[in-house]
């Protein structure tokens, strides 16, 4: 057996090249031909997201540390990743979420404390996915990656002009579901982004256990789709990478892949001790790479952001982490045979049994509780 490698074709194997516009210490590359000129007043709008995600997301952990809420993925450090995304998106696109998205969930809209009962295990899903055009959260890693290029697909034989935003983790594609997802998508041509938080881990597994590819980018050439890399940190540089992106999607040019680098700051969930596989060196190598810090320190270079606008931000944010509080505090429990609706157009006998099984095991226990 001839074991030497075979002649590559014309596949540049070397590290793909980092799209950054806005280092971390604030310096922007205004020559970059990636550079979206954005005005000071969308970088603003920008900003307040971002911090408006990290307020919340901390509320979040700390619901889930007074026992409101089983579980919390958190995503502080990725805010610039997301919002960038969010910033991109088109009036009729679509995000399927895997679990992280706080940021982009909250831009498009969906209300935290009913999203939250996932976390809290009182509703399957407490919101209108139409509504907010943000997918169920998805738990199994990779399924939402099918979902995205399937919606797609439907969307464009019903004559719809959109794109969707598959949100996949750096773990995520290593799985089955994304490989199909991406190899059918390429071949159908469908409208998706498949936007890749790369934030170094899954769970304790490190990005180089995970896969031998140099970068994640770099998967996107054996599916045939173009692929590029950008600085997940830079708010701006991953704005105009997803940005192009989807407008190739929907002009017809079909699929693309984002790899975005980023660095997941908290554990990996609310039930994850990261001590046990990461340094506080390494960690505090990544908090000097903070995507809201670099943003504020250009806005403030710029003179776009005064103490009284900061403070304005701070202040909503204060707001919108005590409406989420209060909003779960109060939250109905919802219907837990609900999980049987939409499944079936006509469902088969076992799952009416299976329905009827869970509705008697309900009666029970509230004849126990009374
Ligand atoms: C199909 C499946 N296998 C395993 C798990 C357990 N699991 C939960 S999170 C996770 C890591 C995912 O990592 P990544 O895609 O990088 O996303 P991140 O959590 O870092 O945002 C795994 C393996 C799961 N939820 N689903």
């Amino acid at each position: 057996m001839n074991l030497d490698a075979p002649d590559l074709p014309d596949v540049e194997l070397a590290e793909r090249q980092e799209v950054q516009l806005l280092d971390p210490d604030g310096r922007y590359d205004a020559d970059s031909p990636w550079n979206p000129e954005l005005s000071d007043d969308t970088l603003r709008e920008m900003y307040r997201w971002m911090v408006l995600t990290r307020r919340v997301d901390r509320e979040m952990i700390n619901l889930q540390r007074q026992g409101q809420l089983g579980v919390y993925p958190s995503c502080l450090g990725q805010e610039g990743a997301q919002i960038g995304a969010a910033f991109a998106l088109g009036e009729q696109d679509w995000v399927f979420p895997q679990y992280r998205e706080l940021g982009l969930s909250l831009y498009l809209g969906v209300p935290q404390a009913a999203s939250a009962h996932l976390w809290r295990g009182t509703w399957g899903l407490g919101y209108d996915p139409h509504e907010f055009r943000f997918a169920p959260i998805s738990i199994p890693i990779g399924t939402q990656a099918l979902h995205a290029t399937g919606f797609a697909l439907g969307a464009r034989l019903d004559g719809r002009s959109l794109a969707t935003v598959a949100c996949v983790g750096d773990g995520a594609t290593s799985t089955g579901d994304v490989h199909a997802a991406m190899t059918f998508a390429a071949v159908m041509r469908a409208p998706t982004v498949f936007f890749i938080q790369n934030n170094r881990y899954a769970i304790s597994v490190p990005l180089e256990k995970q896969t031998a590819a140099p970068t994640l980018a770099h998967k996107a050439i054996g599916y045939g789709m173009p692929g590029w890399r950008c600085d997940g940190n830079d708010v701006i540089a991953t704005h105009a990478v997803v940005r192009h992106a989807l407008e190739r999607a929907r002009a017809g040019e079909g699929p693309a892949l984002v790899e975005a680098m980023t660095y997941r700051m908290e554990a990996h969930t609310t039930s994850d001790d990261p001590t046990r596989y990461r340094s506080e060196e390494e960690l505090d190598a990544a908090r000097l790479t903070d995507p809201i810090l670099r943003l504020r320190r250009l806005l403030e270079s710029r003179s776009a952001l005064d103490e009284q606008q900061a403070e304005q931000v701070e202040q909503e944010a204060e707001r919108m982490a005590a409406e989420v509080r209060a909003g779960i505090y109060d939250a109905p429990h919802g219907d837990p045979t609900e999980i049987f609706d939409h499944v079936y157009v006509d469902a088969t006998g076992r799952f009416e049994q299976q329905r009827a099984q869970l509705q008697a095991e309900l009666a029970g226990t509230e004849q126990e509780h009374r």
